[in-house]
């Protein structure tokens, strides 16, 4: 893993406009803090931080229908899509850190816009796939999916600063693994378009070494597509990672959420990776909030070649007495 250098692109997206609990916008800066790209360099990454992006607040932003902040979502996604398509362009693999998951519109349309069709990988307790109609909570974390899966174009209303989306996914291109809470439209829209998904049931029945097999086979059908890796922090355990908003009980250990990063990395194809929905002030102590931290910082390694049974430079020299 370490001979083959990688080109990583970090951008930071402290925007928290998805969701209503304060302190998620903190995570970019948080994950950076515990030595993100040095430890990228020190396992043979060339790593570019493009630093963050900076949100102008939206001073007047009433909820469409059930939709709550739209203009200040729309307008930020904007942004992340075109950083996104910079960091594409220069030719790194794109990490974006959140902020919360409705940063995924702009990440993946970005990443979509850059090259060729991609495949998505979604890793979360939830689906995040309401639509602005079927949506019981109004917030747009839940939804970023439905506005970039071509097959759900016609259930989206017209939104004010979403314009610009245009869907850019097909439904046989997503997997998604970890789901434990999910909500009845959602079902009804992953049953609908016949999507896979792993919940934790299926994980359980088949391991997480059977899982990420199938995943590959599911989406290496026919062409090999850029992966886009979509990693909701609340996919682990509570226990591993309980500094973020919406916690779910029942959720992968650390060693299956690092499983899932040393598996995708083996293929190759890991184009963009979002690590989302790290909130500091949602962890009760300082050791919850490091666990959290550490873990996202862990899945990031585990996408750019780290392999726990460790590894050594191509000219490592053995000291002889
Ligand atoms: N399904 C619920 C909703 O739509 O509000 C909960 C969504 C939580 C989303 C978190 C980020 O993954
Ligand atoms: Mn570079
Ligand atoms: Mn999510
Ligand atoms: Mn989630």
């Amino acid at each position: 893993a370490l001979g083959q250098l990688r080109s990583v692109g970090i951008i930071g997206a402290p925007f928290s406009g998805g969701q209503p609990k304060d302190g998620v916008q903190l995570g970019p800066d948080l994950i950076r803090a515990a030595g993100l790209v040095n430890r990228l360099k020190e396992q043979g990454c060339d790593v570019k931080d493009y630093g963050n992006l900076a949100f102008e607040s939206v001073s007047s932003d009433e909820p469409v229908g059930l939709a709550k902040r739209p203009r200040a979502v729309g307008r930020a996604n904007q942004q992340l899509a075109d950083a996104v398509r910079r960091i594409k362009h220069d030719g790194h693999t794109c990490v974006m850190l959140g902020g919360d998951h409705s940063l995924a519109i702009g990440s993946i349309h970005g990443h979509a816009a850059s090259g060729s069709e991609v495949s998505v990988v979604w890793v979360d307790a939830h689906a995040d796939i309401n639509t602005p109609l079927t949506t019981t909570t109004g917030n747009i974390h839940g939804q970023p999916m439905s506005y970039v899966i071509h097959e759900l174009h016609n259930k989206i209303p017209v939104i004010p600063n979403f314009s610009w989306i245009k869907p850019c996914i097909a439904a046989k291109d997503i997997v998604y693994i970890g789901l434990r809470d999910v909500d009845p439209g959602e079902h009804y829209i992953l049953k609908y378009l016949g999507i896979k998904t792993f919940s934790m049931s299926e994980l359980d029945r088949l391991g997480i070494a059977k899982v990420m097999e199938q995943t590959c086979d599911h989406i290496f059908t026919k062409v090999k597509k850029p992966i886009h890796l979509s990693y909701d922090i609340d996919a682990l355990d509570p226990s591993v990672a309980p500094a973020t908003g919406t916690p779910v009980v029942g959720g992968l250990t650390y060693r299956e959420g690092v499983y899932i990063t040393e598996h995708i990395c083996q293929t190759d194809l890991l184009s963009a990776v979002d690590i989302v929905e790290v909130n500091p002030k949602r962890g009760r102590t300082e050791d919850e909030v490091q666990s959290t931290v550490n873990a996202a910082v862990d899945l990031v390694l585990g996408c750019f070649g780290r392999v726990r049974e460790g590894s050594h430079p191509a000219d490592y020299k053995m000291p002889d007495p």
